[in-house]
């Protein structure tokens, strides 16, 4: 059995991001079966997380595995994933993957896990994560802007989560309030600046102010029309319009009291369920003021202030700088590191939100992990077929878990 699951065979190739960027693609082939798995790209990166490239881009990576992993792989045992991560750690070299680049190391990662799940004839979530027994709930971005996208909101992404009687229901109900979003639009701005973003969230020519009331009110009306609960959230990534002590918005400035003001109003004013990063990532402070305003009346993420990093979010624990995580593999770049965060929030109460990239590519690796790791939420946009591969794939595996 173990000797099944050696290492005989793998590859290294470039495909692209749903931008048209360069990511990677990789293959592993063990004696009965194969694990194929690509890495996404952020835009909106924390300053702590792997880069997902050396200099030299995609191509560099490529030219690192055949010159110094194809070889070292070759042999391993794939049911050692936690052996497998750390000999990618030891064939790279640094501590945050600058030399192969933490989108090479997320692709051979998962495509290890997969390998042995397909020749054990069991799905990657029960491989990773044992018995799942449900299926996140999902939130998807309608409006937004930020560094997804030119002439936006400030504020990168508002997003929806429908609560609906089966994963495929909430999906559903998620598009409606996308598709809603896209005719108030298009009355009020009278097709004039309307456009979409790397996840296809709307992108329009208003102020936040608008936006954040234009959501509110798609979300009643589909909620009315539906009779399904639909509960409205944001990630305002708020480090990407952080500027001398200041947050920069299209029509004003606000200070870091106002910018916590804010966020709580959000939440007690507004019905706003979950705010991610609503602050600077370096201020642990300001997080931590926001999370003790809201008490259990929101779920506060962090997602660049963490990064994935069980040591970041240890830091969080202690100062209690939030309740929740976001959690996406490649800003750690293994599968292993991507375990330990999940755990260590867990330990603490903390929920989890797995979240896509802003580049993305059609693996649905993230709906098995959302199932293993039993998030509570799974961020993968509303629509765009990069997006469904994920949601789809947990519309197929909530059926599984029900059979
Ligand atoms: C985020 C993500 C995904 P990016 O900030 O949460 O929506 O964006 O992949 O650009 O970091
Ligand atoms: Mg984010």
């Amino acid at each position: 059995m173990v000797d099944d699951f050696e290492i005989l065979a793998s590859n290294a190739r470039i495909i692209l991001d749903s931008r048209g960027n360069p990511t990677v693609e990789c293959d592993i082939f063990t004696s009965y079966s194969m694990g194929r798995s690509s890495a996404p790209s952020g835009a909106s990166t924390g300053k702590t997380e792997v880069s997902a490239f050396p200099k030299g881009g995609a191509a560099a990576s490529i030219e690192f595995f055949n010159k110094n992993v194809k070889k070292a792989i070759t042999g391993f045992n794939a049911l050692d994933q936690k052996g497998f991560d750390e000999l990618l750690r030891e064939i790279d070299g640094t501590d945050n993957f600058s030399a192969m680049g933490g989108n090479l190391s997320t692709a051979l990662s998962i495509a290890c896990a997969k390998a042995v799940s397909n020749g054990m004839g069991i799905p990657l979530y029960r491989y990773v994560g044992g018995m799942g027994i449900s299926v996140p709930e999902p939130l998807g971005n309608v409006i937004g802007g930020g560094q997804h996208a030119r002439n936006g909101t400030t504020i990168q992404e508002l997003l929806v989560s429908a609560e609906g009687k089966t994963f495929l229901e909430s999906i559903t109900v998620n598009s409606k309030v996308h598709r809603r979003i896209g005719e108030i639009l298009q009355d009020r701005l009278k097709g004039q600046g309307i456009g979409v973003g790397d996840e296809r969230a709307w992108v329009a020519a208003i102020k936040d102010e608008e936006a954040i009331d234009i959501v509110l009110r798609a979300a009643k009306e589909i909620s009315s029309e539906t009779k399904v609960k639909i509960r409205v959230g944001s990630d305002f990534a708020a480090s990407s319009y952080y500027k001398d002590g200041k947050y920069v918005y299209k029509d004003h400035t606000f200070t870091k009291d106002q910018q916590i003001d804010f966020a709580i109003s959000l939440i007690k004013e507004r019905g706003f369920f979950l705010l991610e990063d609503p602050m600077d990532e370096g201020d642990f402070d300001g997080f931590a003021a926001i999370t003790s305003a809201v008490g259990s009346r929101g779920l506060i993420v962090g997602d660049d202030i963490y990064t994935t990093r069980a040591d970041l979010i240890r830091k969080g624990i202690e100062k209690k700088s939030s309740n929740a995580v976001l959690i996406k593999v490649n800003q750690v770049g293994t599968l292993t590191s991507t375990m330990e965060a999940v755990e260590t929030a867990r330990m603490a109460g903390w929920k989890n939100v797995i979240s896509h990239r802003s580049g993305e590519t059609t693996d649905d690796f993230l709906a098995h992990l959302s199932v293993a790791f039993r998030s509570y939420l799974i961020k993968s946009g509303t629509v765009g077929g990069e997006r469904l591969a994920k949601l789809n794939e947990l519309v197929r595996i909530q059926e599984d878990l029900m059979d």
